[in-house]
């Protein structure tokens, strides 16, 4: 049984295996990893608890598959290149060799330092080789890691760390991106006034800023690897012990800590990543994903490392220190395989050709989009003046809940149709459901995209909240995994998203959830209530629009919107900035003291004339009001 898709005949056969006989089809996949000790049983599982098991007693530590099994064969290829936010600073290359080394040494340090297996460790770092050597390091011990978005403020980093009970952090004391420097271990230590559970801080020199250490807590991390040894013997895991935690948000309430665990994740992360990429041997692969999207945990770090490939990291931003920084990074690196996401397509598209006219790109073979719907004409743009029309490209739909791609064209081997994800992976099982739960059959239907089978990736639990994660993609629809999202199925079987049908946007590939920005407006003293709901944005995709009431009526407001703008920084991070802020003197709300959002969504969308059915109104005259003063 071979692991690599070649032809649309063969993958046709694959998924009709997967479905027939999902069982053995994950077990030869699996069969390609080394483990201390194979799996008794492939898969149980229940989607009303739910409860999913893969490999099922299996033993193994990830890092050996990512790393030791490669040394024999490939010792001396690069693993990691990194290019560094600044084009004159010097560019990093780990062979697998040395990287091996740096994650056993760096695993040593966290155990020098009191973590042990099972711990929970909280990752704040630039997008530095050091960050995907403290991922590894942490699996390697048997921990397991919380990467946080470096973009994130004290407050979402506190949260996260505490919801997770963390007893280490690994951060760096500053970032580069772009013109910007941003200060983590300021950040860190404002955050950890309300951590009690963080013992141990080890922090990266990067920028070279000022910083206070905190004796007895707070180590560097060039001082730490001096005492540590390249050797370390991986701790042997269980298949389903945890392997991260990353927090993603949700229509309510705090961020929800999605949990994945080793074996299935493995295994499905490297399937999906040697098959949608159709990557060769000795290939440059680049996703410019953070690491602290799921995105960066599963295509930058171990799907390319699983495969043994050469993955790109790059610190920067695309716009710095020109937008046509990607395409010289394409050239400098011969970047064969492109993983971006169309929000970045778009912006540089706008910038104008002069930025790619200078850059040959002819290393390229496969482009890839995530994160969000691409729409037509960023499809076009991208084949046209990035692919030379002469890459397919792969837009891939899935989630930070799935861990991997779901849905989505093999390079060169699905037929691709703008707009479109295409065809479900094998393995993966979808279907659409009316509001009523009922299943759509046949092609040509709109409904909820849901799965009825589990893949070996599946979420497994909300961290410290199983409810939660039942509550949120198990309870909609009985029996079914529901993702959130509205679909389209063709004529000819192929799946278009058309986005979330939820209180959740996707401003510039950040998923963000409505409830989270309107807490942190709501951290203004002067803000009485308010309500946020997206709007479409050209470049963004969606763009933020708030409704605020302020307690002291003020009329001139332009004082007041700044303020709430560093409200929502401090409390939530940049990335939740919103676009418009209107203040208002009421929300529409229902008898029953409901937010009728569906009316805000239209005025955001300066749509005033469509209102719908207003009839279960309170006071239909704050509507009014809402109408003049709109953005
Ligand atoms: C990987 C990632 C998940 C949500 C998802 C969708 C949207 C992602 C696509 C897409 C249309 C795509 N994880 N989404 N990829 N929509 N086409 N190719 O983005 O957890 O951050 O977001 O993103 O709405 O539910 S995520």
């Amino acid at each position: 049984m071979s692991f690599r898709i070649n032809s649309f005949e063969e993958y046709q056969n694959e998924y009709t295996k997967s479905v027939e006989n999902p069982e053995q089809f994950w077990a030869d996949k699996a069969g390609h990893f080394q483990w201390r000790k194979k799996w008794d049983k492939v898969l149980e599982w229940n989607f009303e608890k739910p409860d999913v098991k893969w490999f099922i007693g299996g033993r193994l530590n990830i890092t050996e598959n990512c790393l030791d099994r490669h040394l024999a064969e490939r010792g001396d290829q690069t693993a990691i290149i990194w290019e560094p936010n600044s084009p004159n600073e010097e560019v990093r290359k780990l062979t697998y060799k040395e990287l091996h080394e740096e994650v056993c040494r760096f695993a040593n340090v966290l155990k020098n330092n009191g973590a042990k297996k099972g711990d929970r460790i909280c990752i704040y770092m630039p997008m530095v080789p050091e960050l995907a050597i403290a991922v590894l390091a942490c699996a390697r011990i048997g921990a397991i890691h919380s990467v946080v978005f470096g973009g994130f403020s004290f407050s979402s980093l506190a949260d996260r760390i505490n919801d997770a009970e963390c007893n280490l952090v690994v951060t760096a004391d500053g970032g580069y991106r772009g013109a910007k420097d941003i200060p983590l271990k300021v950040i860190v230590d404002e955050a950890l006034q309300i951590c009690p559970s963080v013992k141990k801080v080890v922090t990266l020199k990067r920028t070279g800023i000022a910083v206070n250490m905190q004796s007895g807590r707070d180590v560097w991390w060039h001082d730490e690897v001096k005492k540590a040894t390249t050797e370390f013997v991986a701790e042997e895991m269980d298949s389903e012990d945890k392997l991260f935690i990353l927090y993603t948000s949700g229509s309510t309430g705090k961020p929800k800590g999605v949990v994945h665990t080793i074996g299935g994740y493995m295994v499905y992360t490297a399937y999906t990543f040697q098959n949608v990429f159709q990557y060769k041997e000795a290939e440059v692969f680049w996703c410019t994903a953070d690491v602290g999207w799921v995105t960066g945990h599963s295509y930058l770090i171990y799907g390319p490392l699983l495969s043994g490939a050469t993955t790109l990291m790059f610190e920067g931003i695309p716009t710095f220190p020109d937008a046509g920084r990607f395409w010289s990074v394409i050239d400098k690196h011969k970047v064969n395989i492109f993983y971006t996401a169309p929000t970045a397509i778009r912006s540089l598209e706008a910038m104008g050709l002069d930025f790619v006219k200078p850059y040959k790109l002819d290393s390229l073979r496969v482009l890839g989009s995530v994160g969000e719907p691409i729409n037509e004409e960023a499809w076009h743009w991208y084949e046209e003046n990035i692919g030379k029309k002469n890459c397919p490209i792969v837009d891939t739909w899935w989630q930070t809940e799935t861990g991997g791609i779901m849905i989505s064209p093999l390079a060169g081997i699905t037929k691709t149709k703008p707009s479109f994800a295409t065809l479900p992976l094998p393995g993966i099982q979808p279907v659409l459901l009316d509001e009523k739960g009922n299943v759509l059959e046949g092609n040509n239907v709109e409904g909820r995209l849901c799965m009825k089978f589990p893949w070996p990736s599946i979420i497994r639990t909300t961290y410290g909240n199983h409810e939660r994660c039942h509550d949120a993609y198990f309870s909609q629809f009985k029996g079914y995994y529901f993702t959130g999202d509205g679909c389209k199925r063709d004529e000819n079987g192929y799946y278009r998203i058309t986005g979330r049908v939820d209180d959740v946007i996707k401003v510039s590939g950040h998923l963000l959830g409505t409830a989270e920005i309107e807490n942190a407006i709501n951290e203004h003293p002067d803000i009485v209530e308010s309500a946020v709901v997206g709007f479409q944005h050209d470049i963004k995709g969606w763009g933020i629009y708030a409704f605020v009431i302020d307690e002291h009526g003020r009329t001139d407001t332009d004082e007041l919107k700044k303020e709430i703008i560093a409200t929502v920084n401090k409390f939530m991070g940049a990335i939740a900035k919103p676009d418009k802020i209107q203040v208002v003197k009421g929300l529409p709300k229902t008898r029953s003291g409901k937010i009728m959002r569906r009316i805000l969504r239209k005025i955001a969308e300066g749509d005033v004339a469509n209102l719908g059915d207003t009839s279960t109104l309170l006071d239909p005259a704050v509507v009014d009001e809402i109408k003049l003063g709109a953005i």
